[in-house]
């Protein structure tokens, strides 16, 4: 037996920690105190990376389904010529644009992964990339395309004395500028320099319980709660009028729209007290360095454009951005030298350019192409249908808005692909699973976590860190596996591509260094470690230096200074964007505003995360689910009796678009009115009767025809209006008694 430092992989956050080995396997994972950053944190779900790597159910060799539709195993390197033949008759008959490719959020735990697939479909001729960011958060690139970013970058929660989070769950997520890495004590720390804390949520969530004040809204009104905090912020002259005169356009333009957003009217909108929302106003505008924050919650109940554009609103308004002179927190260091400036970066388009689609006039955006719209283009029929699709690190049968559509579409194409280490939803409808080697088995290093921005999506680092683990271990034996980056490569080499891929994404400039394309020698193929090497060229620090410390280091240079705006810059950030003032106009036309819903849909269906599962993932890790597999109805123990019904109970929640069977759960922590439930959940409406098992698709009970984003596509995906009626049926699991809700000992650890 020996021990060994490495990262965990099962979601992005890539903590670091300490392996054991036994004959070649992982048998125990503990956090690793010498690493600077994580100091022995992990979460339950990274302590079963071993049982992951040990599932029985894991991948060892890719599939191939045959005509009567059942799998079998096919080499690797077989699997790789029958798809590219595939691919080259579909191409040369229908054009490069019938290929797709999806790219889903565990391709993030490889660095090479998403970006060779990108550079792949590239290759082909295709831009036809869809990924999970659009039915994720794509209000945030929206809103800063529209908006311009500050190249002195934002203020980190560490630095902060005032902190808005507008619908995240940072200490179970991982997201609102908090990693979940300590998160608990780091609010805790914070609040002890005196900083505060405010939280908007429907919900008395993990991270709401910190808040030094707590909105819990109806979903849906944080566009006209944020307005009413920018009234109050300008109506008491609690703005930084220096930054906006020098730094902003379009202040007027603002004032104007957020003047009949008056706290009284906001108030009854959210029915939330209008003292709150003053009070929230003055907390967040009184510090001297913060951020306002958004994540799912917001994103998903329509009109996520706007809450995070009023989001950047409300941190220019306030001045919340690194001012000339200060020193950056992190400037780099696998990435070339940052080189932050005092000054903004201009507005861009945000829609409008690239690739067209057929489906409700969407084209390109900030966000990316609308993955909500993918379906209907595998769907419709004439030029330009889509015909093959590869997935990378996703789950489309569950993921996808409108599960019914999706799983439709997986079956019309001519060709599905997915990397994948196990059969999922959607490895089960497709012609080829690639089976790829697991996290422990291949290298890796902290260079694409370092290309996030802290306060934008939290993940990322507050601090200089670097880190490399070198694969630790062999795939089991008698296995056929290869990496993600491999099979794309593969492909070109027998396509007569050439593959080049973006180390990096390209609009971090500034703050994390940029970097060239990297061509790979496709008469030899690179390893993945030589990959690193060329991806890390030009680094601040070196890939030499950081695998030096094998337990991570901060690469500290406190030199890196914001420095002042350049003499000949005259871009400004945009506060009075046309596009968005009148979608905040807009709302005060919604005669629905106010109103908890209506007769027939009287509940609101709001997202959620849960500890002990990653979207699709770690669902089938036994250790974490001893008391319940499936994610719970959760409910308001008021409404439970209204409808006279108990925890445990199923029941059938409806839209105006589906159903779905669902197990209710008490949670006194929620508004009335809301139901509280985790996505990703579930499988083909087939196996409904399956629910103690694998829990309640919530996807199926959305509709992306109606009430979508008319740029980034995304649906209403929480806040959807909903029903609850009891079924008939089997009222309960006896063998798995439901106690009360028990989140906290799941996973909040500290
Ligand atoms: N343990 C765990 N961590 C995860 C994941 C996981 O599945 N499990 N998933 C990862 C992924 S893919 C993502 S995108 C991130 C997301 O990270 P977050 O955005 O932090 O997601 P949630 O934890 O669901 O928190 C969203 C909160 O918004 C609230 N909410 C719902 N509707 C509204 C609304 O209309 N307005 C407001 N103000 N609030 C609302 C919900 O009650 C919920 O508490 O988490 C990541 N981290
Ligand atoms: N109704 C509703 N729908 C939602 C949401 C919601 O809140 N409500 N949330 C949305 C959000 S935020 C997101 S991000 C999407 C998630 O959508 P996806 O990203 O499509 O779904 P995941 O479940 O994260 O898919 C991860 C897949 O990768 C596989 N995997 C795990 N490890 C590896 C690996 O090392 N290599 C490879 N190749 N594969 C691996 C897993 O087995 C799993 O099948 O869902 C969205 N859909
Ligand atoms: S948060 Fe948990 S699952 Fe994610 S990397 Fe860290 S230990 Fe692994
Ligand atoms: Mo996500």
């Amino acid at each position: 037996m020996s021990t060994h430092p490495s990262i965990c992989r099962l979601c992005p956050a890539n903590c670091g920690i300490l392996v054991e080995v036994e004959n070649g396997r992982p048998v125990r994972i503990e956090g690793d105190r010498e690493d600077p950053i994580f100091q022995g944190y992990t979460c339950a779900k990274g302590r079963q990376l071993p049982a992951q790597h040990a599932h029985p159910e894991r991948l060892l060799h890719s599939m191939k389904r045959s005509d009567t539709g059942v799998h079998q195993p096919i080499e690797s390197q077989r699997a790789l010529e029958e798809v590219a033949e595939k691919i080259a008759v579909i191409v040369e008959q229908h054009g490069p644009r019938s290929v797709a490719l999806y790219i889903g959020t565990l391709a993030g735990s490889h660095p090479t992964a998403g970006a060779a697939a990108v550079g792949w479909l590239l290759a082909l001729g295709s831009r036809m990339v869809f990924t999970a960011a659009s039915i994720d958060q794509p209000g945030k690139n929206i809103a800063n395309a529209l908006h311009g970013r500050w190249l002195g970058g934002p203020y980190l929660f560490d630095e902060s004395d005032a902190w808005l989070i507008v619908g995240a769950n940072p200490v179970i997520s991982g997201t609102g500028g908090i990693s979940s890495v300590h998160s608990a004590r780091r609010i805790r720390a914070a609040k002890k320099r005196g900083a505060r804390l405010v939280v908007i949520d429907p919900r008395r969530s993990e991270s709401a319980r910190f808040a030094d004040l707590h909105l819990q809204p109806r979903p849906g009104e944080d566009p006209a709660l944020l307005a009413a905090m920018l009234h109050v912020i300008m109506r008491e002259e609690l703005f930084d009028r220096s930054f906006v005169t020098q730094n902003a356009d379009g202040f007027e333009a603002l004032a104007r729209a957020v003047e009949p957003f008056d706290p009284a009217t906001s108030a009854r909108r959210a029915d939330v007290p209008a003292a709150d929302i003053e009070a929230a106003a003055r907390i967040f505008a009184t510090g001297s360095r913060g951020c306002a924050m958004a994540g799912t919650g917001p994103n998903m109940s329509g009109h996520g454009n706007l809450s995070e554009y009023l989001v950047l609103c409300l941190n220019t308004v306030c001045g919340y951005w690194r001012s000339a002179g200060e020193v950056l927190p992190n400037p780099g260091v696998l990435t070339p030298p940052a080189t932050p400036k005092a000054q903004a970066a201009p507005p861009r388009r945000a829609w409008g350019y690239g690739e067209k689609l057929r489906i409700r006039g969407f084209t390109n955006a900030a966000s990316g192409l609308p993955t909500s719209a993918l379906a209907d283009e595998i769907l419709l029929e004439g030029e330009g249908q889509i015909r093959a699709l590869v997935c990378v690190g996703g789950n489309p049968a569950v993921a996808w808005p409108d599960q019914r559509k999706a799983l439709k579409a997986l079956n019309e194409l001519e060709l599905c692909v997915t990397l994948d280490i196990k059969m999922s939803a959607t490895a089960r409808h497709a012609d080829y699973v690639i089976a790829p080697k697991l996290s422990l088995e291949v290298p890796t290093f902290s260079l694409h976590s370092e290309s996030y921005e802290q306060s934008y999506i939290g993940v990322g680092y507050a601090k200089p860190y670097g880190r490399y683990a070198p694969a630790l271990v062999d795939p089991p034996s008698g296995s056929d596996l290869i990496e993600e980056w491999e099979f794309f490569y593969g492909l070109a080499q027998r396509m007569g591509l050439a593959l080049r891929f973006f180390p990096v994404r390209p609009e971090v400039g500034a703050l994390r260094g940029r970097r060239q394309p990297i061509d790979f020698d496709m008469q030899r193929k690179p390893s993945t470690d030589e990959l690193y090497e060329q991806m890390a060229k030009g680094s601040r620090v070196s890939l030499a230096e950081v695998k030096k410390h094998t337990h991570g280091a901060l690469f500290q240079d406190e030199t890196v200074c914001v420095k002042p705006r350049d003499p000949d810059c005259d871009a400004r950030l945009e506060l009075g964007d046309k596009t968005m003032l009148a979608e905040l106009r807009s709302l005060l036309d919604d005669s629905r505003a106010g109103q908890d819903g209506g007769e027939r849909f009287p509940f609101r269906l709001i997202s959620r995360r849960m500890p002990n599962v990653y979207n699709s993932s770690a669902h089938d890790l036994p250790a974490l689910h001893r008391r319940r597999r499936y994610n719970p109805a959760f409910l308001h123990p008021a409404d439970l009796d209204d409808l006279g019904i108990t925890a445990g109970d199923v029941v059938t929640i409806s839209s105006d678009h589906d159903s779905v069977p669902a197990i209710v759960e008490a949670a006194p922590e929620l508004r009335r009115g809301m139901i509280s439930m985790a996505h990703c959940f579930g499988d083909v409406p087939e196996r409904d009767a399956e629910l103690f098992e694998i829990g309640s698709n919530t996807s199926r009970l959305v509709s992306v025809e109606r009430n979508y984003d008319p740029y980034t596509g995304i649906p209403l995906m929480s806040g959807l209006p909903v029903a609850v009626h009891r079924t008939s049926g089997p009222l309960r699991d006896t063998s798995n008694p439901i106690t009360g809700p028990d989140l906290a000992s799941q996973g909040v650890r500290d």
